[in-house]
This record gives C-alpha cells, structure tokens and sequence, in this order.
C-alpha cells in the first residue's frame, strides 16, 4: 500500500503580505513559519509523508495550499482561486499534482477555493461563498457526477471558507458555527456546535492514524470532540489564524 502523502508549501519570506481582513494586525513571518514547522511534524507523526512544492516569494498565501486543488475520486481538481491575487498559486501545484493523478482544470468565469470543499464517502460538499462562485461548483458537479458522487451546495453566510465554519472530524461529524451556513444543507450530518466563546477559532485536521489535531485557541470546543471518544492534539498556529487560515488549509492529502 502506498504511504499517505502531504503535499505542503513553506511560509514565504512575503507571508506577511498574505490576504487578511482589514483592521488584522501585522503577521509575524517568523512565527508562522514555526506554526508550519511543528505542522509539519504531526503530519509525519500521523503517518504521512511530506511532498514539498517550493515556496514563491510572488505569492505570499501559497503556504494555503488546500485551495488551489481538490482530490475527487482518481482526478485532481486545479481550482481558479476567488482571490484574483492567488491565481498564480496553482500552476507549481499542478506540476506536482501531474505526477500523481490525471488533472482537471476549473477555467473562467469559474472560481473554486479548496477551502470550500470537503467530502465524505458519498458526498462532496461545496460552500457558495465569497470565493467560490456558480460556475465553479457547476464545474466541480461534472468531475463528482462522473464518479457517482453526489455534490451539496451550502451557502456561507459568514466567514472566508465552508472550512472556515464546518470542520469534519469523522466520517459523520462535523464541527459547526452557529449562524455561519445554510445547515439544512448538512443533514444527515453529527452537527457538534464550535463554542460561541471561541466563535471562528476551532479548526480541526483528521491525522491518518485518527487522532485530530486541533486549534489550541478552541480548548472548550476541542473538549467536546475529545468527549467523542476521538484523540485531540492541539498545536498554536495563531498567526496562520491571523492570515485567515485553519489547519485543513495547509496541506493536501493523498
Ligand atoms: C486568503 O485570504 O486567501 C488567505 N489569507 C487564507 C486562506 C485560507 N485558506 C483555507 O483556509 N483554505
């Protein structure tokens, strides 16, 4: 059986440059570059072995790089970021993508974030939001519909991602922000509620040998999940937090 990989980016020197929303304050390059670091080391410590695309100074959010591309079924999705300034993001991706899996470009007018996709064995799940546009998800519907998936559109009404406000952490249970999506759409779904305390700071990564690594900044959520009878390690990635980024967001596994 081949070895679970995690294609990941360095934190460029230009991190702090990265997309924040307006009154955020400076982003610590350092900081996050020992957030990534320690990352680095749960992902191995989970079982997966790390496949780097080289960091670009020309784009300082490419350590997110769960949004440039999106593995469904036997294909690789190379998305069109909703971010006109992270289009550049995609194609060093693709090249080592290319290698792996046969690949499918989302093209224009349609944009598509990876941090608006998640799945489970027989759904797709994809937030309409302030990234992702009509025609991406149309275009994302031809690739899961070729593999008999079926595709679920949920609205995000508040925050960057679907993943920004719903976390999957098994393969029933997802992690929610109260009032951030339209959770009709989720049915069928364990809803656990983030804690209204920690509003926007629970994020969660399933590791390969099922434990969760989980935001530092969310412990009374992170508790919750721990009383699912899952093994919770928290690590501080505050100023990946800063640049609006989660623990999904870091990382593609295949
Ligand atoms: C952005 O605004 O695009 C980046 N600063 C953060 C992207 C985070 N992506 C993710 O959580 N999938």
């Amino acid at each position: 059986m081949s070895v679970p990989t995690a294609l990941i980016r360095p934190v460029p020197d230009s991190f702090h440059r990265a997309l924040v929303r307006e009154g955020s304050p400076a982003l610590s390059v350092s900081t996050a570059r020992a957030e990534h670091d320690r990352y680095l080391r749960h992902l191995e410590d989970g079982g997966y072995s790390i496949e780097t695309v080289p960091t670009d100074e020309a784009e300082p959010d490419c350590v997110f790089i769960e949004d440039t591309a999106i593995v469904i079924g036997s294909v690789a999705v190379i998305t069109r970021p909703g971010a006109p300034t992270r289009r550049g993001e995609t194609g060093p991706v693709a090249r080592v993508l290319g290698a792996h899996f046969p690949l499918v470009e989302v093209v224009d007018p349609g944009t598509i974030d990876g941090g608006d996709v998640f799945s489970t064995s027989e759904v797709v799940y994809v937030g309409r939001s302030s990234r992702t546009n009509e025609d991406g998800i149309d275009q994302l519907r031809s690739v899961t519909s070729q593999h008999g998936l079926s595709l679920v559109v949920v609205d995000v009404h508040h925050g960057l991602h679907l993943k920004s406000a719903v976390l999957p952490i098994d393969s029933e249970t997802v992690v929610v922000t109260r009032d951030a999506v339209d959770e009709k759409a989720l049915d069928g779904l364990r809803i656990l509620y983030e804690a209204d305390v920690e509003r926007n700071r629970f994020s969660a990564l399933p590791l390969g040998d099922g434990a969760i690594l989980v935001t530092a900044s969310a412990p009374v959520t992170s508790e919750a999940v721990s009383a699912l009878g899952h093994e919770v390690i928290p690590i501080d990635v505050s100023q990946i937090q800063a640049a609006d980024g989660g623990l999904t967001c870091m990382s593609i596994l295949i």
